[in-house]
């Protein structure tokens, strides 16, 4: 079986799974995670249904605290469920912390497509304040925890299809503005091509965070594993999601110091495969720098768990800076 990186330690099982959940819930996944006043916070995906009749109905978006970044206080309702004529879900959360706000970007699908958005969480945890929404299709934002040069700067994964071959040959993206609201001076960070291990597309992952040597962060790369029989509930699943790391410029982020030519983060436990919904698929969504160096980083496993590692900084500097 194929290893994660020897830098990151797992964990013994998840932080977090439907058992945790004490509401309807099917899959628990996909989470945004970040540190806000002294505690931990987490925002997960929460696919709902039947798990053992492999039925999902819906989702909506859980909420957590913890002391430690490992055990979990699920809140006792769901937190932010949007669903209207126009926008059918809101899922795949990342959170930021910028001047003691804490905002979270989001997806959204419409029924004229793939929307990105970024919100403010409110004050007392009731749920979100949306302040924009992209044009369709883009997702996979990830805003970073502080201002560039006077703005705000977040990564973003529009989806070209016209102009790329009809397929999902997806790249990363940084834009930049000085409200949240007006985006713009959009500039491509680093393309599919610019990655060994993704021959699909790739996205961001956990927002940013900064070290001397510049922004650190997480990214999924997309590989097209045709023909390697069922990995999961659905016939037609035949791609493999795995993890990388990459460094950007502080000033300007989008130049890329170093890119990982290897996989970050697969899935080798069993516990992040067991009856897994989409197996092999490995998701960040949250990534925290402790003041010991020591680097958390939240994924997603199989659409299906919530699961933590770790790792040290120097060493995924290392990794992404290695000629
Ligand atoms: C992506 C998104 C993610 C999901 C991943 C693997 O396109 O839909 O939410 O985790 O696929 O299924």
């Amino acid at each position: 079986m194929e290893k994660s990186n020897p830098v990151i330690k797992k964990l013994d099982k998840p932080v977090l799974t439907r058992h945790d959940i004490p509401y309807r819930t099917a899959l628990t996944f996909n989470a945004g995670v970040c540190k806000f006043r002294g505690r931990y916070v987490m925002v997960f995906r929460n696919d709902y249904g039947d798990f053992d009749a492999r039925k999902l109905e819906g989702t909506d978006n859980g909420l957590a605290f913890s002391d430690d970044g490992i055990k979990w206080d699920v809140s006792p309702k769901p937190f932010f469920h949007v669903e209207t004529d126009e926008i059918k879900r809101v899922y795949d959360t990342r959170l930021t912390v910028i001047e003691d706000t804490l905002y979270v970007c989001f997806a959204c699908d419409t029924r004229h497509g793939l929307r990105g958005g970024v919100g403010k969480v409110k004050e007392d945890f009731s749920g979100v304040e949306i302040i924009s929404l992209s044009a369709p299709d883009n997702r996979n934002m990830a805003l970073f925890p502080e201002k560039i040069n006077g703005n705000f700067v977040m990564l973003e994964r529009p989806m070209p299809v016209y102009s790329r071959g009809g397929k999902d040959t997806f790249d990363i993206w940084v834009c930049d503005s000085p409200d949240l609201v007006y985006w713009g001076n959009h500039k491509l960070v680093a393309g599919v091509e610019d990655v060994p291990f993704a021959d699909d597309k790739i996205g961001p992952a956990a927002p940013p965070v900064k070290t001397k040597e510049g922004w650190l962060t997480t990214f999924h790369a997309v590989e097209l594993t045709p023909g390697r029989g069922k990995h999961g509930w659905e016939n037609k699943w035949e791609k493999t999601y795995r993890a990388g790391i990459m460094l950007l410029d502080l000033e300007d982020p989008s130049k890329v110091r170093g890119i990982c030519k290897e996989p970050l983060i697969v899935c080798d436990r069993d516990y992040e495969l067991e009856d897994g919904f989409r197996q092999d698929a490995i998701f960040p969504g949250g990534m925290i720098l402790e003041d010991s160096g020591e680097v958390k980083i939240y994924y997603g496993a199989s659409d299906t768990v919530e699961c933590m590692c770790t790792a040290d900084v120097g060493d995924l500097i290392s990794l992404c800076l290695k000629p």
